[in-house]
């Protein structure tokens, strides 16, 4: 007796197919492995699918750190916040393209809006974008634009505290924190061109009543929510009824201030949204219904997730911050927690010196020397992207 043939199954292969079946898996692995370029930083030379890419800051102060302020909020900040330019000179290539941008946006609040300027705008436009071609090849020229020479020249201006052939998280940060300061004045200087209309250096909050009525709110970056003669009054340091350059950059981003005034501001703002009873300070449950979350965390390192909504946890905090206790948080106690509310180009400049140590800190030392930061030279030139489509980068910016 024959034992009865196996079951025919549909799957079923000849020896030759089931060959031909892995020849071709085999190819198609190959043509995988090959066409994925593989993320290690490049010694000595540019990557082959490596470009480094500009990014003009989005001009409007509306989607920049300050607008945060009267939301209280920071997850919105922290979308739409930027990386700071590592390299001075990429950041002035940056801003000059975002001068332009900013300036297509605000064409017809500076030219006025007579016949053809449509067209001009376009025009803007495609000079703007001509730019970002010229000045993108020109740092992606080896010849022209070289990393390692580049960051030799920076380095000594990095490691100043002290001067020791490393880098420590601090010293990045105090590099990062200027740099984006450096754009933030900038940004502000520039703002400051649709008020100051008499070109004298200070404004008045007239001037900013007039641009907004002027404008009918179309354009964004005017009519803030926060844009109120209260916020005004606090940017006005010296009291004179007028903001400078540097009053009107505390003016946009206000996070970032100094200014006692504003810091008072911010605080009284963050009590009054969460002041149900209107006593003008939070009691044990408004802080804890409110705020607890939004602190809890930021500064403690090693903070608890399981803390999140324990109550024997909350009290404790609320009553480290009740400094004269009162039963109540006010304003003033806020002060000490503020940066956990809004955060400011302090936390990102940390942050990012953080992420880039942790990048090219190959010895695990938590610091860096000059050869570790020019073997892992895209740590820093964060403005960096993958790609072989020459293409691709054109998108953002439709
Ligand atoms: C702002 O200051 C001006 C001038 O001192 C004053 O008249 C005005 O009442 C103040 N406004 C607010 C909201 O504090
Ligand atoms: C709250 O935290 C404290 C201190 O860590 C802990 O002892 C307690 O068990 C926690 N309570 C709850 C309900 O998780
Ligand atoms: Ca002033
Ligand atoms: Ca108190
Ligand atoms: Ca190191």
């Amino acid at each position: 007796m024959t034992p009865p043939p196996p079951p025919a199954t549909a799957g079923r292969k000849s020896p030759f197919s089931t060959l031909l079946l892995y020849v071709t898996f085999a190819l198609i692995i190959l043509l995988l492995l090959t066409s994925y370029s593989p993320r290690v930083p490049p010694r000595g030379g540019r990557g082959l699918h490596r470009r480094l890419k500009l990014h003009p800051r989005n001009p409007s102060p509306s989607s920049g750190a300050g607008a945060g302020a009267a939301t209280g909020g920071n997850g919105a900040q922290q979308q739409h916040h930027h990386a700071a330019p590592f390299d001075p000179e990429i950041a002035e290539l940056e801003r000059r393209l975002e001068d332009k941008e900013w300036e297509r946006e605000h064409y017809r609040i500076l030219h006025g809006d007579g016949e053809g300027n449509g067209g001009g705008a376009d025009e803007h436009m495609k000079e703007w974008e001509e730019f970002l071609r010229e000045d993108e090849d020109f740092i992606n020229d080896d010849e022209r634009f070289n990393l390692g020479d580049r960051i030799r020249a920076l380095f000594p201006k990095i490691d100043l505290a002290p001067q020791d052939g490393f880098v420590s998280v601090d010293e990045l940060t105090r590099w990062n924190l200027e740099q984006s300061r450096a754009d933030q004045l900038h940004r502000s200087a520039r703002e400051m061109e649709l008020y100051d209309k008499n070109g004298d250096g200070i404004v008045s909050y007239g001037d900013f009543q007039a641009q907004r009525d002027e404008s009918h709110g179309e354009v964004n970056s005017l009519g803030f929510p926060w844009w109120k003669e209260e916020h005004f009054n606090a940017s006005d340091a010296d009291g004179d009824g007028f903001l400078n350059k540097a009053e009107f950059n505390d003016f946009l981003n206000p996070s970032d201030s100094e200014n006692p005034k504003i810091i008072n501001l911010l605080c009284k703002q963050e009590i009054r949204q969460r002041d149900k009873d209107g006593d003008g300070k939070l009691n044990f449950d408004e802080y804890f219904h409110g705020l607890h979350d939004h602190i809890h965390g930021y500064d403690d390192e090693n903070a608890d997730i399981s803390h999140i909504g324990n109550i024997t946890v909350a009290k404790e905090r609320f009553s480290k911050l009740d400094k004269d206790s009162d039963g109540f948080v006010s304003e003033y106690e806020l002060e000490p927690v503020l940066d956990k509310l809004h955060l400011s180009e302090r936390y990102y400049a940390r942050q990012q010196a953080t992420h880039a140590i942790s990048e090219a800190d190959k010895d695990h030392d938590r610091r860096l020397t000059l050869e570790e930061m020019i073997e892992n030279p895209y740590a820093f030139y964060g403005s960096v992207f993958l790609s072989d489509d020459e293409d691709y980068f054109h998108d953002e910016f439709r």
